[in-house]
């Protein structure tokens, strides 16, 4: 690969972890529909839209609902999410996502957000992560989901970086394929089992480096 010159990163289950709110909103609407939804049923739910994850609860649920109703059901859950990250602040940031992202700043390196939240704005603010950003893609601003590449292209362009220069990161299968769709190389975090078509898989940032990462992807 050659040189890297930005890294964009996706937002819950790499720099933080929303993903419990997600479940504890998703498991209340479960509870009021009168079935059950697992941790386990969660893991589908992990970088898909909101609107793609109400119809996977309802599938799993077994009903079968019009526009209008699934409109209702999509902006309570939203409502009891946004009431949870409300609350959240700097201690929720993962480990070593506030040390690599100062070493990407301090190397020159161009940040970006590639997420498919609507809310992704609420969560950089209160966690105190807004300022590292030069260029910030999320739901409010694509069309396509995750594994289109759209989210990452627009990233690419906002920063002015080439895609062959980025380096995405990401905990989602479809991220990642969403990355090699876009042209770009990627970083998984979390398990080789689902994440095994990133070039490099890492269980957290707390192991990533820019030198780790010129290592990995820069050729000699
Ligand atoms: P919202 P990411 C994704 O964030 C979450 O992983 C996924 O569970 C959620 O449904 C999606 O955002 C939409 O979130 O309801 O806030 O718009 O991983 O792409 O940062
Ligand atoms: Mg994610």
């Amino acid at each position: 690969m050659t040189e890297i010159k930005a890294c964009l990163f996706d937002l819950d289950g790499v720099l933080v972890d929303t993903a419990k709110y997600h479940y504890i909103a998703w498991k209340e609407l479960a509870d009021r529909l009168g079935f059950e939804f697992t941790e386990k049923d969660n893991e589908r739910l992990k970088g898909v839209s909101r609107a793609a994850s109400l119809n996977i609860l309802l599938e799993i649920g077994g009903l079968n609902l019009d526009d209008a109703e699934k409109a209702k059901l999509a902006e309570s859950k939203n409502n009891r999410y946004v009431e949870y990250i409300s609350a959240m602040d700097s201690s929720e940031i993962l480990p070593g996502a506030l040390a690599f992202l100062e070493d990407c700043r301090s190397q020159g390196i161009k940040i970006a957000l590639g997420s498919a939240s609507k809310n992704a704005m609420t969560i950089l603010n209160n966690t105190g992560l807004t300022p590292y950003f030069d260029a910030i893609i999320d739901g409010t601003k694509t069309s396509a989901a995750k594994p289109d590449p759209e989210v990452f292209l627009l990233g690419a362009e906002a920063l002015g970086i080439p895609p062959v220069n980025c380096v995405v990161f990401e905990d989602a299968e479809a991220g990642i394929e969403a990355a090699s769709r876009a042209g770009m190389a990627s970083v998984g975090i979390g398990s080789p089992e689902t994440l095994g078509a990133a070039a490099l898989v890492v269980p957290s940032l707390l192991e990533m480096s820019v030198a780790r990462l010129k290592e990995a992807f820069t050729a000699v």
